[in-house]
């Protein structure tokens, strides 16, 4: 269950790229009213050749990174942890592979526990210097293994996705930065070194930071971190689209590298595959797997090697790594807004009267504008039952999307326009929901309008 949130966050273009934009015209009061539109399957006309689908990112590739880090710690006393021999080698391996694929890397130094750590940063030459999205993976384990899960899975998949952006020669609106992070282990070391060491002014050009942390686990859960909204939503709408659900990362803010950047106020999202936790027998339902078996039982053990992965999660989380870079990259000509949101699960009564999800708006002057996005998450089986709408502050109620006896398909992920110019923005708006036919049952996940 998704906790409520209420949050305003500038937008980034990722939302306009990810879902279909459709024009929703005022409903009749009852179910049944005008035809909505049919969802537009253009993408939004101005939106930059960067905005195209990423590529797909060979899960040989990632296996092959995995590997090799598997022998660097082999020859290197069996890991490859911060001040060891076995850390330094995979940063060397991984300069390397960027140095030739036409990256400018830097390594920063920094001390921890006695021992130098070092964290290896790739910039992707171009781009605009004023917007950085990063995307990043602490290098090191612990010293009791190689850690091949932890995170030598985040590390491969970051590293390839960087290796996919040469081979296209992408150049997108923003400038892209990875990044590979030492002493994660002893607590976010060479991270929160990293992010210390910034001005602010460089902080305030950063506009995001996607972590990467146990993605190929053995026993996998899909889960996304709940922190940036339109960060969420863009690795949500990744999974959505190849039909796998997920679920928030619930283990706690603080845990790994994307709370150095948390802690500054920088947007932070990311994808995890589980640790220690049980999986519960919902969740193998879901996902398959072992249920009361831990996500990974070879977790900070000798066990995490390269039989420690499971290809099907980390083939996933690398395409759904690249995704995200590409989508939240991408310059459109969708000038940024303003998201409000509400995560809170609503669930919806088959063929039962009507629920709502409010949202409330503040802060905006005038009227809403003719062309306001209404984001959308349902989950739910046979989604033809499903009449929805958006209700203004006044009560207006703009349909967006009618039944239908014949659509079958699951989930109503979507982003739909909404010419709202003649309401008033601020106030409470509110998603409304009907389930209008018997069996298949569901819940609102989460709603948002960008103004
Ligand atoms: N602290 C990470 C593993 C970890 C545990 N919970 C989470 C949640 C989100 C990301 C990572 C983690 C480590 O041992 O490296
Ligand atoms: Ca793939
Ligand atoms: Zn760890
Ligand atoms: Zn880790």
């Amino acid at each position: 269950m998704s906790h409520s949130a209420h949050r305003r966050t500038a937008a980034a273009t990722a939302l306009a790229l990810a879902g279909l934009l459709t024009a929703a015209v005022p409903a009749a009061a009852a179910p049944g009213g005008p035809p909505a539109a049919a969802p537009d399957s253009r993408v939004s006309a101005a939106t930059s050749p960067a905005a195209l689908a990423a590529p797909d990112i060979p899960l040989a590739n990632v296996k092959a990174h995995l590997s090799e880090l598997q022998s660097i710690a082999g020859a290197n006393g069996g890991n490859r942890a911060h001040g060891r021999p076995g850390y330094k080698a995979s940063v060397d391996y991984l300069k390397a592979k960027l140095d030739a694929a036409g990256f400018t890397t830097t390594v920063q130094q920094f001390t921890s526990s006695g021992a130098t750590g070092y964290n290896l940063i790739a910039d992707w030459p171009g781009g605009d210097p004023n917007q950085v999205l990063m995307a990043g993976a602490h290098l090191d384990s612990v010293s009791s293994g190689p850690g091949m899960n932890d995170n030598g899975s985040g590390s491969a998949g970051v590293l390839e996705t960087a290796l996919a952006v040469s081979r296209a020669q992408l150049q997108p609106a923003k400038h892209l930065r990875f990044a590979w992070w030492g002493a994660e282990e002893l607590g976010l070391v060479g991270s929160r070194y990293h992010v210390s060491n910034l001005s602010s002014a460089d902080r305030s050009k950063i506009s995001g930071y996607l972590n990467f942390d146990m993605i190929g686990s053995p026993n996998p859960g899909y889960f996304v971190y709940d922190d940036d909204p339109v960060i969420e939503q863009t690795f949500k709408d990744f999974y959505a689209g190849i039909g796998v659900p997920t679920e928030i990362e619930t283990e706690g803010d603080g845990r790994s590298d994307h709370a150095s950047f948390k802690n500054v106020g920088i947007a932070v999202g990311g994808l995890f595959t589980g640790a220690s936790r049980t999986k519960s027998s919902a969740q193998a339902q879901k996902w398959g797997g072992t249920a009361g078996q831990a996500f990974d039982r070879c977790y900070h053990s000798s066990c995490d090697t390269t039989s420690n992965i499971n290809d099907t999660a980390l083939d996933r989380n690398s395409d759904a790594i690249a995704h995200a870079v590409w989508a939240l990259s991408a310059g459109s000509t969708v000038p940024p807004g303003d998201v409000f949101e509400n995560t809170q699960d609503v669930a919806i009564p088959d063929n039962g009267a009507a629920v709502t999800s409010p949202v409330t708006v503040s802060g905006r002057t005038g009227n809403a504008p003719a062309t306001l996005k209404v984001g959308v998450d349902i989950k739910h089986t046979w989604r033809g039952d499903l009449v929805v709408d958006l209700l203004a502050p006044d009560g207006t109620a703009y349909r967006l999307k009618n039944s239908s006896s014949s659509d079958s398909a699951d989930n109503v992920i979507a982003t739909y326009t909404v010419n709202a110019s003649s309401e008033t923005a601020n106030g409470t708006w509110q998603l409304r929901v009907q389930d209008v036919a018997r069996y298949d049952t569901g819940y609102i996940d989460s709603w948002r309008l960008t103004f």
